[in-house]
């Protein structure tokens, strides 16, 4: 048996939530369209005969211009610390950026073996793979390359056989049983920020926190009554999330409760209200207060 943690770091939207989510064959981390969707470092446990691998999501890594930013940038720095093997996701289908490089320069201090993961190769011509690759050749030498799309399970097999032969020895770290060490306050945050971020544009995503308040249980109805409140900095921002008369914040809700129905197996009850905390990004305070995990 082998078993390992394995970091997933790439610069915003390169697809790492996108892979891990395909690659254990269960929503683990939110996804968008959007640059910086996830902010918690996740963990992702994959169980199979012969291992173990628990991927652990971070958050993209870019130039950061507050508190926010700053935090997210740590968590991606603190992991590569802490695990082995990192997996360096470069989105094959765009321009490599300042942010890839020193990215990669932060793997180089690691000392960890890499594996670069050139990603939405469905989107991509084959010159478009080659050239990704000469350029991150550039920036470092990775232990093992491969090129894969996660939205068409193409290369999935591949990679974690290639993963597997990094990995030590070792026993399983979890139950077999378990695809996600997270709590579910962190879960339904998550649910509840990724509806906000579908729906929404601009600046209002980015401005976007969940805070779960509380969680009662009522075991006699099933039930869960699940307490948030939604932070934004703007007065602005608090009106186009709440809607006219109320509409968007009910979208929300609505999609947010049948998630979190599907994830527990139970009904839920989502309280869910708007609050404006003017630049919250920028308060350290606030970011580790939401954000401590
Ligand atoms: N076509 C295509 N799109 C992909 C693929 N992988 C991810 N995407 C899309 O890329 C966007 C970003 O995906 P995420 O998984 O949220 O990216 P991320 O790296 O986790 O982004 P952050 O959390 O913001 O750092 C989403 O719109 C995904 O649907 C892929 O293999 N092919
Ligand atoms: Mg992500």
């Amino acid at each position: 048996m082998k078993s390992g943690f394995v970091a997933v770091v790439g610069k915003p939207n390169s697809g790492k939530s996108t892979l891990i989510n395909a690659l254990i064959g269960r929503k683990i981390s939110i996804v968008s369209e959007k640059p910086q969707t996830t902010r918690f470092k996740l963990r992702g446990i994959l169980t199979l005969p012969e291992a173990q691998i628990v991927f652990v999501d971070t958050p993209g890594f870019h130039q950061p211009k507050d508190a926010l930013g700053q935090y997210l940038n740590s968590q991606v720095t603190g992991t590569i610390k802490e695990v082995d093997l990192v997996l360096f996701l470069v989105d094959a289908s765009s321009e490599i950026t300042d942010e890839d490089r020193q990215l990669a320069d932060e793997i180089k201090k690691s000392n960890l073996p890499c594996l670069v993961v050139l990603t939405k190769k469905d989107l991509c011509l084959e010159e478009q793979i080659e050239e990704a690759r000469k350029s991150v050749e550039q920036m470092l030498t990775p232990n093992d390359w491969i090129s894969l799309s996660a939205v068409e399970r193409e290369g999935l097999d591949e990679l974690i056989l290639k993963i597997i032969s990094f990995l030590p020895e070792g026993p399983a770290l979890y139950p077999e049983d378990m695809v996600t060490d997270y709590p579910l306050t962190i879960q339904a945050a998550e649910i509840v920020r990724e509806k906000v971020l579908t729906h929404t544009y601009q600046e209002v995503p980015h401005s976007v926190a969940v805070e779960i308040l509380r969680i009662e249980e009522r075991p006699e109805k099933n039930l869960l009554e699940i307490y948030a409140e939604i932070y934004v900095e703007k007065d602005s921002q608090k009106k186009i999330v709440i809607g006219k008369e109320g509409s968007m914040i009910k979208k929300i809700g609505t999609e947010a409760r049948q998630e979190l129905e599907f994830l527990t197996g139970k009904k839920i009850f989502l309280d869910l209200h708007v609050k404006v905390k003017e630049k919250w990004r920028e308060k350290e305070s606030f970011v580790k207060k939401i954000y401590r995990s």
